[in-house]
Parts: structure tokens; C-alpha cells; sequence
């Protein structure tokens, strides 16, 4: 049974035009890592065997499953921004998925085509498409890019060689009604774009329904948070992030309901006293870049350090699934205000200035009852490295411990990133 399976999927990612040599060999290093990584952890809770199976059939199931619906008449939109309104995807009978660019993949391709001093993130994307190791890239009917940071905006330009169908999205960098504005016009724009795209008009309902849908994911993962931040906590950092991950490829019912099964199996767990780590253990919330699958360095690294993470201020995280969008509006163009209002919130570091975060990371410090923050960010990402200055400034004035850590994908740092973390634990406890 499992060998019809498994050869129904390579039959698929052949369909798919993948390089099948390529992707069993990332597929191998990707099971090594998840099960040293992941399964190794102790005590944990039973709902996160969902997110293990997820994980295990991510290019297998999950695939066949877009692929279904696909034939089923619906489309499949893929994405790398939290910008990209999924409730716009959904309205217009279509499924948004994000593309994951948590990895180094065909290194040598991709500096043929970026700068060597390129951030990790947008090499991975690369990576992945010239190494014909992504079916979540090649099943895409759209590929969706922002203009968020120069290496995105940029490598989009080259990226629409080596992809079919590219749809930029244009994203103010100043948070005014100009920007709002411009926001606006973008996020009509992308509607007519799906519905292009689908031969679908996206009317009222249609759009109430796709705001429902994502609310429900949100509601379930901010859920998910608050439980969190109980002390002693009774989750890892590294599975809490997990669900952040999932959160951009599953089907959105489903995992809303599995975030919601994990949260009652947590609840007991606090109620209990159930905790993941012994008392005492240093408290962290993470800061900065978003950690795609599989980047689960930083909280391997803390967490194999005697940390635990108990929050993510990230775009993989709080900041790209926190708050609502109102679904009362009559109108489409009501309902468009509405996502406008929740997505201008978002504060990623492209904006400037952007003292939301700040105040952001200052209040995710104090509900997760934090001890420290480490600032993460990607090698050669402006942005956040920027930020990263005065974030350490302003929290050390109020004596919040705080560690800045710059770094890519490969282990070679791991040594002396363990070092400034394990002493860094040392201080907070
Ligand atoms: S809303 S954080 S998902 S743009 S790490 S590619 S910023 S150089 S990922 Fe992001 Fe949207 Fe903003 Fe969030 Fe550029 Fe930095 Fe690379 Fe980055």
C-alpha cells in the first residue's frame, strides 16, 4: 500500500516537472533534520502528531490534495508575503498557499542569477525553483510577489523568467492614508486578478466567507499563543512554531480545528502544571525575520541551549496572524476597507519609520512573561538588521535583557551561536 502511495507521488511530482533525484535527496536531509529535531523533544503534546503527519506528506498528500481541487475547477495561488490577502484567494475559489523559503537549495544555480550577498530567504525561493525540488511552486496557477524589501522587489524581476504566471503586488513603505490608499487600490487590483484568474466574480458574501475562514485560523492561533505564555508553558517553542508554519499550507478548516484540539489538550496541560521544561527555565521571545519551513535553527539552537521560546514577534508567528477583520461591511468595497484596516497593522520593518514594532515587541515581552528577546535576523536583510539597533536601544533602557543575533541557514555558525546563547540563558536565570 505504502509503496502504490509512494509511487503515485513520484508519478505526481514527474507530472509536476520536478527534479526527482534532486527532491529525494532534500526530502531525506528534511526527515533527518525533522526527527532529530522535532521527535527527539519530550513531553510533547499528543495534538502535535497532526502536525507531524502534515509534515511527513507535505509534498505527498497535501499536493494530492491541491491537485484534486485543481481538477475540481479551483485554483492554486502561492505567495511569500503575510500581505497577500488569503480571504481574496478564497473568495475567488482559490486556495493560497505560502511558499516555503526556509532552506539553502542549489546554491551554485542561484548565484548565477542573485548577488552572493543576497538574504537567505529570497536565495531559498531561488533555490527551490531552479532545483525543481518545490510542488508547492510548480502545482501554483499564480505565483504572487510584493514590493516589500529591495532583494524581494528585485528578484522578482528575474524571478518572472523562471516562472508562468508572476503577479507583483505593489506595498506603500509609509504608514499614511496615501499608503492606505495605495493598499487599497492593490488589494482591488489582486481581486480582479484572482478573478481572472478563476473565471469567478467575487461578490459580498463570497468575500464574508473568505474573511470568516481566516479569522477562524487566526482566532485558533492566537488561542494557541495566549496558552503560550502560561508559566510553566506547555508547549515548546519549536512546536508552537511548527503550527505557524503549517498554518500557511494546510487546508484552512482542518487546521483550524487542529490548532483547536492542541489548544484543549493544552489547557488541561496548564491547568495541570504539565510543562515542557523544568521551572526556572529562561523565557524567550523571538523578534525579527520570519523562520520558514525548514528553518528551525534559532529555536533548535535556544532550545537545545535550556531556553524556551514562548512567542514568535514574527511574520511566521504573532505578527502575521494576529487580529480580525471585521466581516460585518454590505459592501464589497466595505469588506475591502475592512482587510485594509487589519493588514495595514502589520509592522513589518520595509515601513519607515516603524515604531508599531516596537511597541509590539515591548508588549509581547510583557504578556509572554518573557525573560529576554532575542532579535533574529536573516544575514544581508536590511530591514530587520537596521531595526535590530535600536530595538536592542530601547529595550535595554528599560533593562529588558536583549540578544542580537545576525545569521543564515547553515550550521556553520551553530558552535558560536550556542556559545552567545547558552551565555546569554546564563544571565536570565
Ligand atoms: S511582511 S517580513 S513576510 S516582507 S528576510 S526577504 S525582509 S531581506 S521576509 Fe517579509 Fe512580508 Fe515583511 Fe513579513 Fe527581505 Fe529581509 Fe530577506 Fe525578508
Amino acid at each position: 500500500m505504502e509503496e502504490t502511495m509512494s509511487a503515485d507521488y513520484r508519478r505526481m511530482w514527474t507530472e509536476l516537472g520536478m527534479d526527482l533525484e534532486a527532491h529525494d535527496a532534500l526530502l531525506e536531509a528534511l526527515n533527518k533534520g525533522y526527527q532529530d529535531i522535532y521527535l527527539n523533544q519530550e513531553s510533547r503534546p499528543e495534538g502535535m502528531g497532526y502536525f507531524d503527519f502534515v509534515m511527513s506528506e507535505v509534498h505527498g498528500l497535501r499536493i494530492q490534495e491541491l491537485r484534486e481541487e485543481q481538477q475540481a475547477g479551483r485554483k492554486v495561488i502561492g505567495s511569500y508575503c503575510v500581505f497577500v490577502p488569503e480571504e481574496i484567494a478564497l473568495a475567488g475559489n482559490a486556495t493560497l498557499v505560502g511558499l516555503c523559503s526556509g532552506a539553502d537549495f542549489a546554491m551554485e544555480e542561484v548565484e548565477k542569477v542573485l548577488p552572493r550577498n543576497t538574504c537567505a530567504l529570497i536565495k531559498s525561493s531561488f533555490g527551490f525553483k531552479l532545483g525543481k525540488v518545490c510542488p508547492f511552486l510548480e502545482v501554483s496557477d499564480m505565483i504572487v510577489g510584493e514590493n516589500t524589501c529591495d532583494g524581494k522587489k528585485k528578484s522578482y524581476e528575474s524571478l518572472r523568467d523562471l516562472v508562468d504566471n508572476m503577479y507583483v503586488m505593489d506595498m506603500p513603505q509609509i504608514k499614511t492614508e496615501e499608503g492606505r490608499d495605495l493598499l487599497r487600490t492593490e488589494y482591488k487590483r489582486f481581486l480582479q486578478a484572482v478573478e481572472e484568474l478563476t473565471g469567478r466574480n467575487i461578490d459580498v458574501e463570497g468575500l464574508r466567507q473568505g474573511i470568516q475562514t481566516v479569522n477562524a485560523k487566526r482566532q485558533a492561533m492566537a488561542r494557541l499563543q495566549r496558552l503560550r505564555w502560561a508559566d510553566p508553558a506547555p508547549i515548546s517553542g519549536l512546536d508552537g512554531l511548527l503550527a505557524s508554519q503549517v498554518f500557511f499550507y494546510d487546508n484552512p478548516e482542518r487546521f483550524t480545528k487542529s490548532v483547536n484540539t492542541l489548544c484543549d489538550e493544552l489547557e488541561k496541560r496548564v491547568e495541570n502544571e504539565e510543562a515542557v521544561s523544568p521551572k526556572g527555565t529562561p523565557r524567550i521571545l523571538m523578534s525579527g525575520c520570519p523562520m520558514a519551513v525548514p528553518n528551525w535553527k534559532m529555536p533548535y539552537l535556544v532550545e537545545s541551549a535550556g531556553g524556551l521560546i514562548v512567542g514568535e514577534e514574527s511574520c511566521v508567528g504573532e505578527r502575521g496572524n494576529r487580529t480580525l477583520v471585521d466581516d460585518s461591511g454590505e459592501t464589497l468595497d466595505a469588506l475591502i476597507d475592512a482587510l485594509v484596516d487589519r493588514y495595514f497593522q502589520i509592522e513589518c520593518a520595509i515601513f519607515t519609520p516603524n515604531p508599531d514594532r516596537l511597541e509590539r515587541i515591548k508588549k509581547m515581552y510583557a504578556d509572554s512573561r518573557a525573560d529576554g528577546v532575542i532579535h533574529y535576523s536573516i544575514q544581508f536583510c536590511q530591514p530587520y538588521i537596521m531595526e535590530s539597533i535600536p530595538v536592542e536601544k530601547s529595550l535595554e533602557a528599560e533593562d529588558t535583557p536583549c540578544l542580537r543575533v545576525e545569521t543564515d541557514y547553515s550550521m556553520e555558525d551553530a558552535g558560536q551561536l550556542s556559545t552567545r546563547i547558552e551565555a546569554f540563558l546564563e544571565v536570565l536565570k
